[in-house]
């Protein structure tokens, strides 16, 4: 006998977190093992006051629920999509490929094939569909790009992002300043 695959698509809107405010950014990923990879940008973003929206939504194990939330994204008033999947890593792809808004791919890294099978899955979109690819592993640069992108109609936020990298200029001219004064291997000693 022959099995449907195929399952009603839910036209109820999706759940999402008590807060006070609508989510600004969702950061969505294939499984819940994603997210000690993804959980740098909803902190980064959160410090700066963001509004995250956290799910995970897997396009192979949960496809209508990813469409759903895809095609309802703009109109629930997110503004950009932060999406992370390992080895075959479709949900960024596919996530850009039913929404305007713009999608952050994060590649996560695959135990196999240490995640380049997840950085090519999604960098190589078709033309047309464009997804933003950071590099394997890197959830906080989503984030930063995330926030970024929110800045640009949001001057508190822009000062934020001037002000966070103007702390990492910082931490580097005072390690700079340790190395000279104490040397390579002292410093290396207390590191
Ligand atoms: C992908 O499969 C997920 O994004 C995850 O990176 C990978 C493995 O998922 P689990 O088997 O850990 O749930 O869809």
């Amino acid at each position: 006998m022959a099995v449907s695959l195929v399952f009603p698509v839910t036209s109820q809107p999706l759940p999402s977190a008590a807060v006070d405010r609508a989510p600004q950014v969702a950061v969505v990923m294939g499984s819940d093992s994603d997210l000690p990879t993804m959980q740098p940008a909803v902190s980064v973003l959160e410090g700066f006051g963001v509004v995250v929206e956290v799910r995970v939504l897997s396009a192979h194990r949960t496809p209508q629920q990813m469409c759903a939330f895809a095609e309802q994204a703009q109109a629930r008033g997110l503004k950009v999509i932060v999406a992370g999947a390992g080895g075959a890593a479709h949900l960024p792809g596919m996530v850009a490929s039913m929404s305007a808004l713009p999608v952050i791919g994060v590649p996560v890294q695959s135990k196999a094939l240490s995640g380049v099978d997840s950085l090519h899955s999604i960098v190589q979109m078709p033309g047309g569909i464009p997804v933003a690819t950071v590099a394997i592993g890197g959830g906080l640069n989503a984030g930063l790009l995330a926030a970024q992108i929110l800045a640009i109609s949001d001057p508190k936020l822009a000062a934020q992002v001037v002000a966070y990298r103007q702390s990492l200029h910082d931490a580097v001219i005072a390690k700079d300043a340790r190395l000279v004064e104490l040397g390579s291997a002292a410093y290396l000693e207390q590191m």
